[in-house]
């Protein structure tokens, strides 16, 4: 296993639309694993395969409390299949965008189809920070960052910040 290096703000790649897998291989599996790695490390709950460099629709989430067992789950090729009307509010962070954070309203629950680790077919009814993540990885896959949701002026006062905080980490 590998902990790969997370692109950041504003990295073209991260803009870039991914494309879906074709097979679940042993080989998919191993980078999988990986990008599991990489998640914990960060720590994060939720990583898309365009955060480490792959334009390849995969997720890997796990939104389980800190004091219980790790509960991860894999999302290939995942879509979204429904959206609730009612709307929910919550303080978004991402690994693109180190230590910044914006309240950022999506659907308040979402259902979703993904073929899962084993290559099998699956849907899920999401609701509280899982639809949210669901969703916020989603846009991964589609080239976008909760970042876009905000004004222009906020936008690149968090690309600034960004900037400043990997020159510093380099340091
Ligand atoms: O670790 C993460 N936390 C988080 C908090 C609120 C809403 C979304 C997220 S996802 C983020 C990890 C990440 O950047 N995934 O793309
Ligand atoms: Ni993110």
């Amino acid at each position: 296993m590998a902990i790969l290096p997370i692109l950041t703000v504003p990295d073209t790649i991260l803009k870039k639309k991914s494309k879906p897998v074709k097979k679940v291989d042993d080989k998919l599996r191993a980078f999988m694993d990986d990008m599991l790695e990489s998640m914990y490390d960060a720590p994060g709950v939720g990583l898309a395969a365009v955060q480490v460099g792959k334009l390849l629709r995969i997720l890997v989430i796990d939104v389980s409390p800190d004091d219980e067992d790790p509960d991860p789950h894999f999302y290939i090729n995942p879509e979204i299949t429904w959206t609730s009307e009612d709307l929910a509010v919550y303080n978004e962070g991402c690994l693109s965008v180190p230590e910044q954070y914006a309240d950022i309203e999506r659907p308040a629950e979402c259902k979703a189809t993904f073929i899962d680790y084993d290559g099998e077919n699956q849907e899920i009814h999401a609701k509280g920070l899982l639809a949210t993540c669901i969703q916020h990885e989603m846009d991964h896959l589609n080239g976008i960052v909760f970042i876009d949701y905000l004004s222009k002026i906020k936008r690149s006062m968090f690309v600034r910040k960004v900037k400043k905080f990997v020159k510093e980490k380099e340091e």
